[in-house]
């Protein structure tokens, strides 16, 4: 039997271990024949007997299986030596698994929320046209606001967004009149950069239109939304703020989740207390009429915030560029 096993080991390919299968292992195989063949044997012999060739067998197949993975792993190493097509399928050696990226992470937080209050998530378009990002939401084009958020220009006459406002009118001809909605996306705005501003960042807009929504409602949801996302409870105010799509407009603060609101040598509230956030208000009748929705029946809320910021607050970041960069070393550094 010791033969066996030697005759084993010897076996370098994977041919020849195939016809060592067909010799003992197979249904034809000997150690099979063999163990078919206890039945002949006195009854007072073929316990014994049946036992050290069942160990027998075990063990021989044991090795079989290791040569097996062996000689398949020898293999695929030497057709990958010789053939540059890489196996993208096969689990990566001595290196650390991937990790969403904080921005990722914060926007399913957000749209999870959102989603369990009833909101669609709706995935807006990079490039809008000059009508949905400026006129749209009531800046004509002799507004100046748009000298405050230059973009991107396309040769089409399209641009790549500014805000995620520039959703709006897309969302309110598709669902509305009654709807509630988030849109978060990427924005471009043609500016500088330095630690706060990137020329690529994320936003996220929230709206509620139907009869009867108020601001009460609009500080309700966006206190709750703050809330989960903190984990505790969150104040919010507002501030009296202009955007030309919403009247009456506010400017609008969570209170430190940092420091709980109390603003004691915290340097992300830099000791007020509060976090600027975004802004927020009524829907300009004019954005919901060019949306064919009657404003006089019908009336609702947009907010916007910079998911960018809220990433930067949440992880820590204090560098907003380096969210864009692709710097290994700090998106392990992260602590999720
Ligand atoms: C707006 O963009 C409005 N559309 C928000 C809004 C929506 C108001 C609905 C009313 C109703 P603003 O320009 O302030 O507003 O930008 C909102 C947030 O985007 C800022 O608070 C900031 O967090 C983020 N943000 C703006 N510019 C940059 C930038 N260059 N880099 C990173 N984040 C930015």
């Amino acid at each position: 039997m010791d033969d066996i096993e030697q005759e084993l080991e010897q076996i370098q390919t994977e041919p020849e271990l195939a016809v060592f299968h067909k010799n003992y292992l197979s249904k034809t195989g000997k150690l099979t024949m063999m163990l078919a063949g206890l039945k002949d044997m006195l009854a007072e012999q073929r316990a014994e007997a049946g036992k050290r060739l069942n160990e027998l067998k075990r063990k021989i197949e044991i090795k079989f299986f290791q040569k097996q993975a062996a000689l398949r792993a020898k293999a695929v190493n030497e057709k990958l030596k010789q053939d540059p097509l890489i196996d993208i399928t096969i689990p990566a050696i001595n290196q650390t698994q991937g990790s969403l990226h904080p921005i990722t992470l914060i926007t399913r937080r957000i749209t999870e929320i959102c989603r369990s209050m009833g909101f669609l998530v709706v995935d807006g378009n990079e490039v809008v046209s000059e009508f949905e990002n400026f006129d749209a939401v009531n800046i004509p084009s002799d507004h100046p606001a748009r000298d405050m958020q230059d973009t991107f220009w396309l040769t089409n006459g399209k641009l790549l967004k500014t805000q995620t406002s520039a959703m709006q009118n897309e969302i309110l001809k598709k669902y509305g009149p009654v709807v509630s909605a988030i849109f978060p996306g990427r924005c471009y705005r043609n500016e500088a950069t330095d630690a706060r501003h990137e020329f690529a960042f994320f936003q996220c807009e929230g709206m509620m239109v139907g009869k009867d929504i108020s601001i009460a409602n609009l500080i309700y949801v966006l206190k709750t939304i703050l809330s989960e996302v903190y984990g505790k409870e969150i104040n919010v105010r507002l501030r009296p703020g202009f955007f030309p799509f919403v009247e009456p407009g506010f400017e609008y603060d969570a209170s430190c989740p940092f420091c709980n609101g109390t603003g004691k040598g915290c340097n992300v509230c830099k000791g007020s207390g509060w976090i600027e956030l975004g802004g927020c208000g009524m829907i300009h009748s004019n954005v919901l009429e060019m949306a064919g929705v009657d404003s006089k029946q019908y009336q609702g809320f947009a907010f916007g915030f910079g998911l960018t910021r809220l990433a930067m607050m949440q992880y820590a970041i204090n560098d907003v560029r380096l969210l864009n960069s692709g710097n290994l070393e700090f998106l392990r550094g992260i602590k999720r």
